[in-house]
């Protein structure tokens, strides 16, 4: 039983909107950081349960620490696992959290180039999507602020997440085509989900009952 777990176990969480959507489904399963999360410095966190360590990550960079296995499991966006591509992972959950949709974006109404410009912080999906397409598409990788690309001409449109639109519409810019549903995933290290797997498999099975129980009630 996973009170008695004796095998150790690391977190990966990621840090900004997930984390604080995350954080309330793991106090659930008693599993709760020791320190102020708003003032220590610590990269790596015990937590009420001895066997079970977190550490904060940057979304991005939580695939990468499970897939190698420094972290059992993790919580981040399916944008970034797509992203990631999913190597050395499972993906047993669905948390229906931080929920938004990955989508193309541009001005209303643009007559689009044969071969097209797109600005997005996700080069391996935008390329991906538009070789299925068969639309000729040149990708400009930023970190930010992608929104502002097609304003000043750099891209013709944009590939970014949207939840209510008020940011692509404060620039002038709107939704166009859906290229996926996004929420976070609980994603598994292959080798840890074999050699923890009782743990592991109760920590989700707590996490899934948790993650319904919100789901109902939203
Ligand atoms: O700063 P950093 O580059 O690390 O990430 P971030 O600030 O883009 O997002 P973060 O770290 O807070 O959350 C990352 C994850 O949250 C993403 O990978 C998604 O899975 C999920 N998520 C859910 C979102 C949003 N909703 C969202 N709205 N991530 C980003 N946004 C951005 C959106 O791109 C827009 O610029 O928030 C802005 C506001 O969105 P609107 O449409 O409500 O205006
Ligand atoms: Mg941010």
């Amino acid at each position: 039983m996973f009170q008695q777990s004796h095998q150790k176990i690391i977190i990966a969480l990621s840090k900004g909107r997930i984390l604080n959507e995350t954080l309330p489904l793991l106090a659930a399963a008693n599993i709760e950081p020791i320190d102020d999360l708003k003032t220590t410095r610590k990269l790596i966190l015990e937590t009420t349960h001895p066997n079970i360590k977190l550490v904060i990550l940057r979304a991005t960079d939580v695939p990468t620490y499970v897939q190698y296995g420094a972290a059992d499991l993790g919580v981040t966006g399916k944008d970034v696992v797509m992203e990631h591509g999913g190597e050395g992972l499972y993906e047993p959950l669905d948390l229906n959290i931080a929920c938004c949709r990955l989508m193309t974006a541009g001005f209303a109404g643009t007559i689009l180039p044969k071969k097209i410009r797109v600005a997005t912080k996700y080069a391996n999906i935008t390329r991906r999507y538009f070789q299925e397409l068969g639309i000729q598409a040149e990708i400009i990788k930023l970190y930010g602020a992608m929104e502002l690309a097609p304003i000043v001409g750099l891209a013709d449109i944009i590939v970014d997440v949207v939840d209510t639109g008020n940011t692509l519409r404060a620039n002038g810019l709107v939704p166009l085509d859906l290229i996926a549903q996004i929420s976070s995933r609980v994603i598994v290290n292959h080798a840890s989900f074999k050699l923890k797997h009782e743990d592991i498999k109760s920590l989700l099975n707590i996490l899934e009952n948790q993650a319904n129980t919100a789901f109902t009630q939203s």
